[in-house]
């Protein structure tokens, strides 16, 4: 009898140690750049003891994986990466509404993401769409910065710029969306037609482009203006600009995973994740978007959003899961399956 009772009290302490293992640790995939991501691991762990097991994927990459594995979620949190796949994930039931009481202190467009899915979602940034251009190269090759989405299209930069495939990124989504909004929907299919013929590669991540004009491996690149800093920072002959003709933002964005097995943990997670000092580490990583939690501190290398001439980007028509498929399978039917 006496050894049937250890042995319950041994099973029951185990399942408890269990438990508590589990609390400790928290499964984040992280659509930020690997900097960022890691940082957050790092200064998560020190301050609270919970371990974060990060994977990390693209905006697009993730929306797949969440929709994989919604059966059995192995992921709890998703932090970062274009607003867009984010809303569509809540219009999916993949996500959890979750209500933080930190909301009153976060920017306007955050606040409207979070509202406009039924608080599935939360900005946790913003940034500009823009161009990117390696300055050794542009001189070299005596072209001129590109100014308008209408440069991009010119002879002088053919087989010049690169942007990412909108099949698996975020990014080139955006791209997608901020010209139909720009031009209406036939100008911005006839315009991205004309662009293809100067395009050397569609990239598989958002961030690939930058990267690739950083290293003079193209000379221009669409992509997030904040991204170029980082590469700068590191010695790399790059800068960005923003078209005058108008552009769209990204709302970077986190959610919790409906059916999340460490929920707790996640809802922890996602907190922290939206304190100033959390949103801190953004620009400690050298990535420069804009926090979304007011009382953060601003980087001087972040775009200073006054100076852009933005579209009034609808975030709820453009985040539609009908929508989205859409216009990206449109792309993929009358503009990538063109001959270049
Ligand atoms: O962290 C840089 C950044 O540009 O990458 C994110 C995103 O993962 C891009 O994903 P795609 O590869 O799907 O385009 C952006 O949210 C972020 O600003």
């Amino acid at each position: 009898m006496k050894k049937q009772i250890i042995a319950a009290s041994l099973i029951a302490a185990l399942g408890l140690a269990h438990t508590a293992a589990q609390a400790q640790s928290v499964n984040v995939i992280c659509s930020a750049q690997a900097e960022w991501c890691s940082l957050i691991a790092t200064v998560y762990a020190k301050t609270t003891g919970v371990k974060i097991n990060m994977s990390l994927k693209g905006s697009g990459e993730a929306f797949a994986q969440l929709n994989a594995e919604k059966e059995n979620p192995k992921t709890d949190v998703w932090f970062g990466g274009t607003g867009d796949p984010h809303l569509q994930a809540a219009e999916q039931n993949l996500t959890l509404e979750y209500k933080s009481s930190t909301l009153p202190q976060l920017q306007t467009w955050a606040q409207e993401q979070a509202k406009q899915s039924g608080y599935k979602t939360v900005g946790i940034y913003s940034g500009p769409l823009g161009f990117g251009y390696n300055t050794e190269l542009l001189k070299k090759k005596n072209m001129p910065v590109p100014q308008t989405w209408e440069d991009l299209t010119k002879p002088i930069y053919k087989g010049e710029i690169q942007v990412a495939n909108p099949a698996s990124s975020g990014t080139a989504y955006t791209m997608i969306a901020t010209l139909v909004q720009l031009m209406g929907e036939d100008k911005a299919f006839e315009y991205m037609k004309r662009l293809h013929k100067n395009i050397s590669q569609y990239t598989r991540s958002g961030t690939g482009p930058i990267k690739a004009a950083a290293r003079g491996e193209t000379t221009v690149s669409i992509s997030f203006v904040h991204d170029a800093p980082g590469e700068a920072i590191q010695g790399f002959p790059v800068l960005a600009i923003t078209p005058k003709d108008g552009t769209g933002a990204e709302i970077g964005s986190m959610s919790i995973v409906k059916g999340a097995k460490n929920l707790a943990a996640a809802k922890k997670f996602y907190e922290w994740a939206l304190t100033p000092a959390a949103q801190e580490l953004g620009a400690a990583a050298k990535q420069f978007q804009v926090p979304s939690n007011k009382a953060a501190k601003v980087d001087s290398h972040v775009p200073d959003f006054k100076k852009i001439k933005f579209i009034q980007y609808d975030y709820a028509k453009y985040g539609a899961s009908n929508e989205r498929r859409r216009l990206i399978a449109k792309w993929e039917k009358e503009v990538n399956a063109l001959p270049r």
